[in-house]
């Protein structure tokens, strides 16, 4: 009974000692989990890309003279599937195996499920694209990279009541079975009654809908004049082309869930024209985002820079930056695994961090302060197979990382 024993405490990593940044086990590993199979692949490519960015500019980060040795790091893909099963799998076996830190999973549906788990375990998480409300207060080892819908949500609807002050009928479309759908899709009923405008009709899906002639059929009833959109990346693609393909001729407001250039080969021309808020734009001029852009077009020259995939640049840098941090100030010596999980925690939120979505950091429960934020407008070429995010409007959010207001629309 005492091998049991002995053998539980073998088998939690966290008991382990951490060794020093040069022994030659000395490297630390983070764990991803992200959508590579399931409908969240299309999200969960941009985010291997993403963090594949990531590691190639840490590769080329070198020690400052007089400082003590970097912390090498490691990295584990796990496949984390589009469900909450895959996620909480993949979390399990990467905690297993002893990592440090978790960047993960793709969906806020998958977060509510698996980020538990690492709460239980003190094993940190930042979360690389969970926008639905209530993520970091998951617990104190839960952060985010991606911007909450509550700041970015709005700020798509304002551009098409800016655009056209006369819309008066909204129809609301989202997945009632999705997390971040039933969030975001609250952000924008919100936002819709602030400026006086209850929706004409709201139409509830199913995640795993691709046919919508039904509640397109029963909106246009209504005779909107604006359409809000929140489901993820196939069926809101495939929603906005049937939406055209029935007659809808109206604005369309996409949230989130279409935040990916690999909307364009679902929804094709007929995604021209359909308004986004973004947390990234690949136009902001300062060296870190030069150098994400640069090694994007090396590495994979047809890829544009977008939201997602610099989500994931930024939740790798983070934790890169953070574990040097603790490393330089000696956080990393004579400890266990688990005490370095904690020491890494609290030296994550305390950081600043200037990544590709400008300048970040946290609040103490482990929420992203972001300073810019971006509407952009779906451009397709003409051909109707590749398009681009382009910029429509850029905004400062007071109180953000960045400070104050920032330069108006272009
Ligand atoms: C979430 C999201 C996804 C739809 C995009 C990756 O924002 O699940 O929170």
């Amino acid at each position: 009974m005492g091998g049991l024993a002995v053998l539980g405490q073998q088998a939690d990593p966290a008991a382990k000692a951490v060794p020093a940044a040069d022994a030659p086990n000395g490297a630390l590993t983070i764990g991803g989990v992200i959508a590579l199979t399931g409908n969240a692949n299309l999200y969960g490519q941009d985010q291997r890309l993403g963090i594949s960015l990531a590691r190639e500019w840490a590769g080329s980060r070198r020690r400052q003279p007089g400082e003590p040795p970097l912390r090498p790091l490691h990295f584990q893909l796990q496949d984390g599937g589009s469900d909450e099963a895959t996620a909480i799998a993949g979390f399990n076996l990467l905690i297993r195996q002893g990592v440090l830190a978790l960047i993960g999973p793709t969906l806020s549906q998958q977060a509510f499920a698996a980020d538990p788990i690492a709460q239980r375990r003190g094993v940190p998480v930042v979360a690389p694209s969970n926008t639905a409300k209530g993520i970091p207060q998951i617990g104190p080892f839960i952060s985010r990279v991606s911007a909450q819908s509550s700041v970015i949500a709005p700020l798509s609807i304002s551009e098409a009541l800016r655009r056209d002050p006369r819309i008066r009928r909204v129809a609301v479309f989202y997945s009632q079975d999705d997390a971040f759908s039933t969030s975001e899709t609250a952000i924008f009923q919100r936002t819709l009654r602030a400026r006086g405008l209850t929706p004409v009709s709201v139409q509830r899906t199913q995640l795993a809908d691709n046919d919508f002639q039904i509640p397109i059929t029963a909106a246009l009833q209504a005779d909107p004049q604006l359409v809000v959109i929140s489901i993820q990346a196939v069926g809101g693609g495939n929603l906005v082309r049937q939406l055209r393909e029935l007659g809808y001729r109206g604005a369309i407001v996409v949230g989130n869930g279409m935040n990916t250039p690999n909307i364009y080969p679902i929804c094709q021309r007929w995604c021209d024209g359909i308004l986004i808020a973004q947390a990234y734009s690949p136009e902001l001029d300062t060296p870190v985002n030069r150098t994400f852009r640069n090694l994007l077009r090396g590495s994979s020259p047809d890829r544009s820079p977008s939201q997602i995939t610099a989500q994931a640049f930024t939740a790798y840098q983070v934790l890169f930056e953070a574990v040097q941090r603790l490393q330089r100030r000696g956080g990393l010596e004579n400890v266990n695994l688990g005490q370095a999980r904690k020491a890494l925690m609290e030296e994550l939120l305390a950081g600043q961090y200037d990544t590709p979505l400008g300048p970040i950091r946290f609040t103490p429960d482990g929420e992203l302060v972001q300073g810019q934020f971006y509407v952009a407008q779906v451009r397709m070429d003409p051909g109707g197979r590749s398009g681009r995010f382009a910029l429509v409007r850029e905004t400062g959010v007071s109180g953000g990382a960045g400070g104050s207001a920032s330069p108006p629309a272009r």
